[in-house]
Order: C-alpha cells, then structure tokens, then sequence
C-alpha cells in the first residue's frame, strides 16, 4: 500500500513539472519577434533537452506498470545453512526485467528465464553473517523501474536448525481437517473459492477448519498422542473433491477455508505448548488443476504431458524392478493421479528447487517436528533424495516419513535412508510407512489361525526386518484416509479391535492412528472416499452424538476410547517400547507372544488371537522371563505370578515384568 501511494504522489509532482516546462516553450515559440526568437533559440534547446529528460523520469516513475503478481519463497531468514536462495518472480513479461538491490551480504549471482515471458528466477548468494532486514528489489528494463518488490530476511527462532523430528517415543494422530471439526461456521464458504460447503454431500467440503482444531487440542493430549500429521491445509481452489487437499493450488497459501497462514502457525505454537508436535503433509508429484502456475506454465516441461490423458500406473514397484520396461516405469512416474492433478515434472530444476525451498519455508516459519511426503515413490527418485538432503543439510535431526504404498518389506525398504538392499539408490529418507505390516492386519486379526492363515502373517511380516538398514524407523499403521476403516476391516469386532491396537502401540516402530479410529468410526474405501472421511463426531453443532463429551456413544464406542486413552498415556513415558529390543515365538494356538526389552525393563505382550480361553505355562519363554517373578498387566491393572498364564479368549495382555 504505502508503495503505491509514494508512486502516485511522485506522478503528480512529475506531471506538474511537465506541465510548467511545455507552457514556457509554448510562450516562446509564439513570439513573433525574430530577433527575440533567434536569442533565444538557445533557450528553445534547453527547454527540449528538459522535457527530454523529464518525460524520461517521469516515464520510469509512471511505468512501474508490471504489476507482480508473485514473488516466492515470499521471503526468507538470515543464518541458514544453504547460501543459496532462487527467487521465482510472476508478473506480465516480468522476464524483459534485470533485477537489483542493494543489501550488505546478499547479491545477485544469476538470472534465468524460461519460455514463458511472466517468469523470471533469480538467484541470490547470501552470506552466512549477513544481517536480518529489508531491501527493495527493483525490476528495471534499461533504467526503468518497472516492478518493486520489498524482500525481507527474517530473524530465525534460536535453536531452529537444531530441531529433533518426531521419533518412536510418539504416537501420530492422523487428522482430516475438512471432517475433524467446525470451529468457525463463517468461513465454510469462502468468496472466490470454486466449492462452497455441503455437508450432505460425502465428497464436498464439510466445514472442519484450524480453529476447530484448536479448541479441542485438549481432547487430542489427553488421549495420549503426542503428534499429529494433519492431511493438507493448503489452497485446493478446485471445483469439486476439494476438501481433501491433495490438489494444491497455491503452495505458499492455506485454504481460507481452514484459515490463514497465521492462523496455523498460531495452532502449531499452542500445539508446542502441549508438548503435541507437528507434521506437515507435502505433495510433489502433483498439484491441482487450477493452480496458478498450470494455468500459466513457466515452460512445457513443467508438469509432464502426453498426447492424450495418460494415468499412473500406479505399479512403485517399477522403479526398482531390474526387468522393468521403460515404458512402465515411464507411465508410473509421469503418468497423472487423475485428470483434475498435473503431474509435475521434478527434472524441470527451476520447479525442484522451487519445492525444496517450500519445504524449508514451511519448517522454517511454522516451526514444523516432521514432513510426511504424499505418494513417494511417484516424483523421479533422485529428485526425492535431493529434497530429504537439503531438508537435512538445513535440520539435520529433522524427521521426515515417505509414503510408500508397496505391499513387499523388500520394496518399502529401497527407499528408506541407509537401505542396502539390491540397488544403489541412497533415499536420505529417514522414514517409511509400514504398508506391509497395514496390510497384515486385517488376516492377522480376523482369520483363524492356520498354517498361512491368522496371526501367522504379522509374524512373517517383522521376520523379514533385515531387510531394513533402520527396522524401527517404520511408520506402523492400521489405518489412514486412503483405505477401509480399521473397525469396518476387524468385523467390527471390539475384541479383535483391542488386540490390533495392543501390537500396533508395542511392535517396534512408531504408530499412527487415523483420526475417529478410537471410537470405532467405520468405513470402507469401495463406498467412497467420503465413507472413510466421515464427520468427526461432536465436531459440529448440533451433532447429536459427541465423541469430545461422550454424550450419545454406544457402550463399545465408550469402551473403545478408554482403552486407548489407557494404551496411549502408558506407552508414553516407556522407554522400553519405543527403543527397546524385540523378540517375539512363534505363534501357536493363535496365541502371538512377544518381549520388549532394554537394560532395565521388559515387557511382555500376551495376544490370543483364538476363539478360547488358553492356559499356557511360562516355560516356554524361559530365556526371555528367567529372573522375573511376577507381571503387572497394565490394560486390568491385575499382577500375575510368572507360572502358569490364563488368557481368556481374543484378549490381549501386556505385562510388566519385574
Ligand atoms: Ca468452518
Ligand atoms: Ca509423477
């Protein structure tokens, strides 16, 4: 603002200037005196050379005339560890423009255009001393200004590059911010955006916004998470589908309709003050139609394009596959999710960096714990890594998880940091989700055990954990937005529920749990996304059931929240669950025995997975409970001597032992 006002009253100067110079020569070239005329010829001369050089002036000044549309990373900080910052500039043939400023410690090092004229990337050096401040960036054709932009290096918050990540001493709570709940019914429906609310539609946006979010951070705390990842915030200014937030329209900006980038940063820092941390959702492989940069594209090779609509094949298991066809892994990685999400080239450099440096705004101003990065395996591979290095080189301790959707341990461990199996390929990545063990859950607590069938399938599962370089840096999952509701998969069944969350919260790892999942929400993926997405209860007002108050819950629903309330908070201050040992028997009579184990503690996990009650002696864990005497179950509170166990049919145990 307070540059256009400056502008507008240096035009009005100028132009009064003018206007006096044009009238003196006017007076002169009227005076039909020649002698006159000839003495002041020189005059005459002056006068033009002036107006000459006025209208030169003022032309810069009255020229500012492209109107900057972008200018991202919108600023920056002072003292990060990488010295080199591109700027991407956005306004109508910004590229005819060169660009200069002057701050101690900061210069210009290069410029770049693409083919279209509206960009132009420059790229600035920054010294490691250099001072938190402001300068004006002028966009100059010739001596014309005809942009100006003020950049600011922010002060950074101490000890920011020092951040540790989450780890196994958390529990991710996965949270769906359009369905978790309303804390502001103004802003469902927002001026400008393309989808306005429907709460009756399954697919459309329901209202759940940040300030919903806030109001019951309490109700998240005191249920025992201790981190949430929350499904994306930012713009998806698209037509339909767009609560879910996996189509980005604006990288820099969240959706008005969960509130303002402050808005967030204000949750993130209440969610510190509960000791709650915080991890973002990110998405390179694509982005939404409607995105400003689509529907003006720097260049061709932005986002990846074929002769007629072409899907991913949706086969990660490509990019590693020694035989795999180019044409396979081609149509994997460059094919798009679906029609409505370009899918972005990341060999364009100018759009990697682009998105690396989004990252590391995000951590960097919202004071981010953790990155969880959508649909890994489908942006090309050395673009991935090259993100978790920069990410890295700046937090070193910082903690990122990739979403790879591969149903093999072999698979999902290619693409973990320090992976050596079979291929060459370094991800940096410090974590993956467990897709294989998510797969698992289903047969393991819901068949009857047989020889391949039941409980047997979780244990074949973690015997293949050498294949991992960090088999306890897994992301462990029941379930998330993309797939059935854990409960709709356990037969909604009560006691298969209690005992799929007993392993989840004791197996090596670190779990996560999907939003509703402690008050057996139900769903299934083949309804609709919109059944696994459904309205957390109590969330809206006049919600007759409310999961936050306990009023209209059905007894198991009761039964379900407590249970996990007791699981959460005891898994919080032990030491021995998040980075103890594992050892585990194999199962027998569908009973599933394990031991958690450190220096000074061990843990005991107990699942009868059978349809009846099962006696079984000790003995057979000798090397595991020699040197104990009793077992404190934490789930009854009751202690047991270590002779003879009594577990009553599909129940799990979880003693202490000492
Ligand atoms: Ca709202
Ligand atoms: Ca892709």
């Amino acid at each position: 603002m307070g540059i256009w006002l400056q502008y507008f009253r240096r035009v009005d100067v100028q132009s009064k200037i003018q206007k006096s110079v044009v009238l003196q020569f006017i007076s002169v070239v009227s005076n039909d005196d020649g002698i006159k005329l000839k003495i002041d010829m020189f005059r005459i001369k002056t006068l033009l050379i002036c107006i000459v050089i006025l209208l030169g002036v003022s032309n810069s000044l009255q020229s500012q005339n492209i109107d900057l549309k972008k200018v991202e990373p919108p600023f920056w900080w002072a003292g990060m560890n990488n010295s080199n910052l591109k700027l991407l500039v956005y306004g109508e043939n910004i590229s005819i423009t060169q660009a200069e400023f002057k701050y101690k410690g900061i210069k210009i090092v290069n410029s770049s255009t693409l083919s279209n004229p509206n960009y132009l990337f420059i790229d600035l050096q920054i010294e490691n001393d250099v001072q938190p401040g402001s300068f004006m960036i002028e966009f100059k054709e010739g001596r014309k200004v005809k942009a100006e932009y003020t950049y600011e290096l922010k002060s950074r918050v101490k000890g920011s590059s020092q951040r540790s990540g989450f780890d196994q001493s958390d529990v991710i709570y996965l949270l769906f911010p359009d369905r978790f709940a309303n804390g502001d019914p103004n802003n469902d429906s927002m001026e400008g955006m393309l989808e306005q609310a429907d709460r009756t539609n399954p697919n459309g946006r329901h209202g759940g916004d940040i300030k919903g979010i806030i109001d019951h951070l309490d109700y998240i705390d005191n249920m025992g998470y201790t981190a949430v990842w929350f499904n994306p915030l930012l713009e998806n200014n698209m037509p339909a589908f767009s609560y879910h937030g996996y189509a980005i329209t604006d990288f820099y900006k969240v959706d008005a309709r969960f509130g303002t980038n402050q808005d967030y940063k204000t949750m993130v820092e209440k969610m510190h003050r509960k000791d709650l941390k915080v991890i973002m959702d990110m998405i390179f492989n694509h982005c939404g139609l409607e995105h400003w940069f689509i529907k003006d594209m720097p260049s061709e090779d932005w986002i990846h394009q074929f002769p007629e609509f072409t899907r991913s094949n949706f086969r990660g298991g490509s990019v590693f596959d020694p035989y795999a066809s180019d044409i396979d892994k081609k149509y994997f990685q460059q094919g798009w999710f679906d029609t409505s999400m370009p899918d972005l080239n990341q060999h364009n450099e100018f759009l990697l960096n682009y998105l690396i440096q989004n990252s590391i705004w995000w951590i960097e101003y919202l004071g981010l714990d953790g990155i969880r990065m959508d649909t890994y395996p489908y942006p090309y591979e050395d673009a991935m890594a090259n993100w978790a290095e920069r990410v890295l080189e700046e937090y070193p301790d910082f903690s990122m998880v990739g979403e790879v959707w591969l149903s093999q341990p072999s698979q999902v461990s290619a693409w973990q940091a320090e992976s050596h199996v079979g291929n060459e390929y370094q991800s940096s990545l410090p974590y993956v989700f467990d897709f294989p063990i998510y797969d698992a859950f289903k047969p393991a607590f819901t068949e009857n055990e047989g020889w391949s069938t039941g409980i047997i399938k979780m244990y074949d599962i973690l015997t293949q954990d050498y294949l991992y370089a960090n088999p306890q840096d897994v992301v462990v999952f029941a379930d998330n937005h993309d797939g059935d509701r854990i409960y709709s998969k356990l037969g909604e069944n009560l006691d298969n529920f209690k005992l799929a969350m007993t392993f989840l919260m004791t197996t090596r790892g670190l779990p996560q749990v999907y939003y509703g999942t402690e008050v057996l929400m139900t769903g299934l993926e083949h309804a609709g996304h919109g059944d696994i997405r459904k309205d957390f209860p109590g969330g809206w007002d006049g919600d007759e059931k409310n999961v936050f108050t306990g009023v209209g819950m059905s007894e198991d629903e009761l039964k379900a929240q407590r249970f996990m309330e007791k699981l959460l908070n005891w898994r919080k201050d032990k030491p021995v669950i998040h980075h103890g040992k594992l050892k585990h028997f194999i199962p027998a009579d569908g009973i599933y025995v394990y031991f958690r184990y450190d220096e000074t503690n061990t843990v005991m996990v107990v699942l009868n997975t059978s349809e009846k009650e099962v006696k079984f002696s000790t003995q057979h864990f000798a090397e595991m409970v020699d040197g104990f005497k009793y077992g404190r179950n934490i789930l009854s509170g009751k202690t047991y001597e270590l002779v003879k166990l009594n577990l009553p049919a599909k129940t799990p145990m979880v003693l202490e032992l000492r």
